[in-house]
């Protein structure tokens, strides 16, 4: 009976808030992190009622606090396979292919996210996953043992996968299997403080590079950071400090602006934690830095020639100003970057009608009671107030910014640079499955909207000309 399975949209928000509480505890300052976000946010909203308005219209504001995004590295085409079949479990698809070698850190990664906007709307929540390029490692020996120690582990307990099972076969997961298959899946998230492997071992990953380190020494892919969303990113990163944490020295992303465009992003740096290794001799204790906090903004997604200009503005700035590690640089980087970017229009009609962004269209009250007398050019419908137009959130990741986000939390001194293709069939032929095209995506629902406005003007067939 389809009637009694739980929806995969509650799914996923019961499994991120049973994510979010066990990260809380396990991450102190986690929390301290989430009530600075909490403060600036209501802050903001109380200075800014239109915003505060628009929120509350868009069912918004209940949800501000809720966490947007995690993420997680796995070691194995089979993880990879199984975790896109427990995703769907929670209504989430693979979207977009990223290949961070190129910036030096050896795994090429996916979005597992909701595709539909009714699903988007409900909870967000997107896992940014990413595998191991075993390839990648040099030694010969050291990568044979790594995969060794890989193939030994079981990271889905034998119940998860019954339930997935379970939901594939039936279509559905009823409320106790719900429940059930919730417990179960965050085992795979949890952090273990003892490795499975010597301390011995553990160094030679380490020296290969940190990250393999992360993924090779440990029984399951931990959960290494949440994400709240913040409605002032710099306020929260001017104020990290007083709370005691340390954030990393720039904001990854476009710069501040009136209009937001895509994502901005920035973290706390990774916690050494304890660590107990295995020993022939017993265990021995050491430490490991792999788990931190972030926090996001977004704005518009841009379109394949909004995003053109966003990828060379960036890369004009960075191969100008490179921030040190220590933070050298940081003012420098953030000014150039405000200055470059100028040269992308800051206001919606603009972003509009030059195709770099896209846009949700819908009729407007005054549009469906003037049927019938309607200009039928679209731009007039628009400044006549017959057809109105929302920004279209960015619901994906940027590489640049996720490379810029790992490498502050692997320490960043290590910036060796791959000379590799990316391996997107390989990619994909471990997942199981094509990754979606997210600009399709985005394409799909801004044209989805307008078919269905200009639906309801009594206009069918028209066509913005300047729509990308
Ligand atoms: C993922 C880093 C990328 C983001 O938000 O771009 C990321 C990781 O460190 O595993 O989370
Ligand atoms: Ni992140």
């Amino acid at each position: 009976m389809p009637g009694a399975f739980v929806s995969t949209d509650r799914i996923r928000s019961l499994f991120t808030e049973a994510m979010s509480q066990m990260y809380r505890t396990e991450v102190p300052q986690y929390g301290s992190l989430i009530e600075l976000v909490g403060e600036v946010n209501a802050e903001v909203l109380a200075k800014d009622q239109g915003l505060s308005e628009r929120l509350r219209r868009a069912g918004e504001l209940e949800r501000i606090d809720v966490e947007r995004h995690g993420a997680i590295r796995l070691g194995t085409a089979e993880e990879l396979f199984t975790i896109r079949r427990l995703f769907a479990v929670m209504g989430m698809q693979s979207v977009g292919y990223y290949d961070l070698s190129v910036a030096g850190v050896p795994v090429h990664s996916t979005c597992f996210r909701p595709v539909d906007e009714a699903a988007l709307n409900v909870n967000p929540f997107r896992v940014f996953t990413s595998l191991l390029r075993l390839e990648l490692i040099e030694d010969e020996e050291l990568r044979a043992e790594a995969a060794a120690i890989l193939a030994r582990r079981r990271i889905y307990t034998p119940r998860a996968i019954a339930l997935i099972e379970q939901h594939e076969k039936a279509g559905g997961l009823t409320e106790a299997e719900t429940a059930e298959f919730v417990a179960e899946a965050l085992e795979t998230f949890r952090w273990h403080g003892e490795a499975t492997v010597s301390a011995e071992t553990y160094k030679r990953l380490q020296d290969a590079h940190r990250l393999i380190a992360d993924v090779v020494s440990f029984k399951g892919p931990h959960i290494n950071h949440l994400t709240p969303r913040t409605l002032d990113i710099d306020e929260v990163q001017r104020r990290m400090p007083e709370r005691g944490i340390t954030p990393k020295a720039v904001i990854e992303g476009p710069p501040r602006r009136n209009c937001d465009i895509l994502l901005r992003q920035t973290s706390f740096k990774a916690l050494e934690e304890p660590i107990a290794f295995t020993g022939e001799a017993g265990t021995t204790s050491g430490t490991h830095t792999a788990r931190f906090g972030e926090i996001e903004q977004r704005g518009v997604a841009l379109t394949a020639k909004g995003r053109a200009l966003y990828d060379r503005l960036l890369a004009s700035v960075r191969g100008e100003v490179q921030v040190g590690a220590s933070g050298a640089k940081a003012g420098d980087y953030d000014a150039e970057l405000a200055e470059r970017f100028k040269a992308l229009p800051d206001s919606w009609d603009e972003l509009r009608r030059e195709g770099f962004a896209f846009f949700h269209y819908s009729a407007t009250p005054e549009g469906i009671a003037a049927k019938g007398q309607l200009p039928s050019d679209p731009d007039a419908l628009i400044a006549r107030g017959y057809l109105r137009f929302d920004p279209i959130i960015y619901e994906d990741f940027l590489p640049v910014s996720a490379a810029g986000i790992f490498q502050s939390n692997l320490g960043t001194d290590q910036q060796q640079n791959y000379a590799t293709r990316s391996n997107r069939d390989a990619f994909e032929e471990a997942l199981g499955a094509k990754v979606r095209d997210e600009l399709a995506l985005y394409a799909e629902r801004q044209a989805a909207s307008l078919d269905m406005a200009m639906e309801k003007l009594c206009l069918s067939g028209l066509k913005l000309k300047t729509v990308a």
